[in-house]
């Protein structure tokens, strides 16, 4: 991944894997989630939809086994369709959690995707990669390599960014 300097400060390019989860599919925000992202800058080059497996969601919930709302959170995000995307851009794993917003939407800033539209921590809406190595981790266990866009140059990047 290419580094850029920005302002002193060097921010990198990262992919990042963000998921809209049942809810927020069931509740008819797919649109209205991906626009954020669009909105913000970013750059969408994976996107699909899909039931999730239960071993799938074991594996991408691993850190939580034995807490209490292990099994709960498993049911949860396999009881329905969710809407599976890698987003790329500059210090992209952070803006991405910045759209988001904190864990809990009792706590999420408004503007953010759960500070305008969620109310309880089991029912979040959205997904996104905590660090570069849950992003790596994430995005290959929920995409193959084929199915992600390479080298793809928007002409509103230089718009975007420095
Ligand atoms: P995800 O992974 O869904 O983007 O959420 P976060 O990265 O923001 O938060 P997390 O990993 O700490 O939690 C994963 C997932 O578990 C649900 N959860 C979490 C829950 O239902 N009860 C809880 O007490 C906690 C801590 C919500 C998000």
């Amino acid at each position: 991944m290419s580094e850029n300097l920005s302002g002193g400060i060097a921010v990198s390019q990262e992919r990042t894997f963000v998921a809209v989860k049942p809810d927020g599919v069931e509740r008819g925000y797919v649109g209205e989630i991906i626009s954020r992202f669009e909105r913000r800058g970013l750059k969408l080059v994976g996107l699909k939809q899909m039931q999730v497996p239960v071993e799938l969601a074991e594996r991408h919930y691993g850190e939580h086994k034995g807490k209490p709302f292990f099994d709960g959170l498993v049911k949860f995000i396999t009881s329905g369709p969710i809407v599976a995307m890698v987003w790329e851009g500059k210090g992209a794993i952070t803006l991405a959690r910045n759209v988001i917003g904190a864990t809990n939407p009792a706590q999420s800033a408004p503007g953010t995707i759960r500070g305008d539209l969620a109310v309880e921590i089991g029912r979040n809406m959205v997904h996104g990669s905590d660090g570069p190595e849950s992003a790596a981790r994430e995005i290959g266990l929920f995409f193959k390599d084929e199915e992600l866009i390479k080298d793809w140059n928007r002409a509103v990047d230089k718009w975007v960014c420095e």
